[in-house]
């Protein structure tokens, strides 16, 4: 159809995001012909994170005291509409690689400080999704090649802590994953009918249901024996085996518990439940996850170590690597240098990849492609804060990845991702392709 498909326009605004920050939206529009006529205009809106590693690209904020509480992104848009604009205009959308390079050069530095990797993602969305638009391709298909057709296992957030909610659970997401399930569409459903027995117990015990930024319920548990059992109980109660059906993953988000100080991971919630300090160290962090393990049908766990000590990654990796799905999220960054660097040093197993963290599809891309020839697993993950846009969950189908982080079922944010991959699974019908991706863990087991 086409070669050559320019880039005719750009144009950034402000808009919110699940959490009313102040977010960056890019409006492209790509069209055919010298005149630019029969145009095509896509939109892409930028998540956001909470829980941010420090070696994240840098979304840039204005800072300015006493105006959206200092989180507007007013230069970001202006960056957008100016420097990025006048770069990508006239440049073929049809070619990712180069409008993503452009981008980068444009900014000029290693972390996307110059124009903020706010800006720089906006546009790269953007023009990902028109130029899928004008091929009458859906956006899956265009980013994933002919051949896509693997539905990923949702990684669902139920119970929301650490710096997502209010409350007293200290490790910050604990998650089901429908991984025995015959197809997507029956993961979902069997996510759902667990999410909402767990509100009955809950409420059964007396603990609030209020939800944290995903979705998931934040209720004062501090004892993640106690936080796990609830959740296995809910899964029972709705029918499904433990440990054959539905599996557990942990975001431990463990760079937010970290004290460098005292080089040890403080638990404020457990402390306070329990009326004394409860601190671990790397070793005895790990010795704790090796306890859970044993106990629950868990088989991932994200950012268990800070994202600085490699020495501990490598020491989980070797201890509990065999028979656990351990995910660099803070660890890496979807930065393809710390991946290399994870890879040689046998540090983790799988990769957490989220777009912003990096600032362009391309290279978010690329940290996919690594992780896959390397034998890691990728899990494709939304931000806490997010929007209506749901390009991730075309993106885990294009990458083939297998697994998708997207909250609970609860929040038009959260489900926006998960309605889009119900409309993709739709689409590829008996086509679509649903697997364990722990099968080879030994993962099955009785609980
Ligand atoms: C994480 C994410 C998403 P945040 O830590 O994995 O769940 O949280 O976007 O706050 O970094
Ligand atoms: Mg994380």
């Amino acid at each position: 159809m086409f070669r050559y498909l320019p880039v005719r326009k750009v144009h950034a605004r402000q808009v919110l995001d699940s959490r009313g920050n102040p977010t960056v939206e890019v409006e492209v529009t790509v069209g055919e012909g010298v005149i630019g006529i029969n145009g095509y205009t896509a939109r892409a809106i930028v998540p956001s994170g909470a829980s941010t590693g420090r070696f994240e690209a840098v979304e840039l904020r204005d800072g300015k005291k006493g105006y959206y509480t200092g989180l507007s992104v007013e230069k970001a848009v202006q960056n957008v509409n100016t420097r990025l604009a006048d770069a990508v205009t006239g440049e073929n959308a049809l070619d990712q690689n180069r409008i993503d390079q452009i981008l980068i050069d444009t900014d000029g530095t290693d972390n996307k400080s110059s124009v903020g990797a706010n800006a720089t993602l906006g546009v790269s969305m953007a023009v990902a999704r028109a130029a899928a638009m004008a091929l009458r391709v859906p956006l899956h298909q265009y980013l994933g090649g002919c051949h896509t057709k693997i539905m990923p296992v949702p990684m669902m957030n139920i119970l929301n802590g650490g710096k997502h909610a209010d409350n007293t659970v200290d490790l910050q997401e604990f998650m089901i994953m429908p991984a025995g399930a015959e197809n997507f569409e029956e993961g979902i459903r069997m996510c759902v009918e667990i999410y909402q027995l767990l509100r009955i117990l809950l409420k059964e015990r007396g603990l609030s249901t209020a939800v944290g930024d995903e979705g998931g319920f934040a209720p004062d548990l501090a004892d993640s024996r106690d936080i796990l059992a609830v959740i296995v109980q809910a899964v029972e109660k709705a029918g499904y085996r433990p440990g054959k059906e539905i599996w557990i993953a942990i975001d431990a988000a463990a760079s937010e518990l970290y004290d460098e100080k005292l080089d040890c991971y403080y638990f404020p919630g457990e402390s306070q439940m329990k009326g004394k300090e409860i601190l671990r160290n790397a070793e005895e962090m790990i010795d704790y996850y090796e306890s859970l393990l044993e106990e629950f049908p868990i088989v991932s766990i994200e950012d268990g170590l800070q994202e600085d000590d490699w020495d501990g990654w490598q020491k989980m990796t070797e201890r509990l690597g065999g028979r656990v799905q351990l995910v660099g999220d803070d660890l890496f960054v979807t930065n393809i240098k710390r991946l290399k660097c994870g890879i040689q040093l046998k540090a983790a197993n799988a990769i957490l990849v989220k777009v912003n963290q990096i600032g362009t599809l391309s290279e978010a891309m690329d940290a996919v492609e690594m992780a896959q020839r390397a034998g890691y697993r990728a899990v494709i993950s939304h931000r806490s804060g997010e929007t209506e846009d749901d390009f991730i969950a075309d993106l885990a189908v294009a990458t083939g990845a297998g697994q998708i982080k997207t909250g609970a079922p609860c929040r038009s944010d959260r489900n926006a991702k998960y309605n889009q991959l119900l409309r993709i699974a739709e689409r590829l019908e008996k086509m679509a392709v649903y697997e364990n991706p722990f099968e080879k863990q030994g993962t099955d087991r009785d609980f």
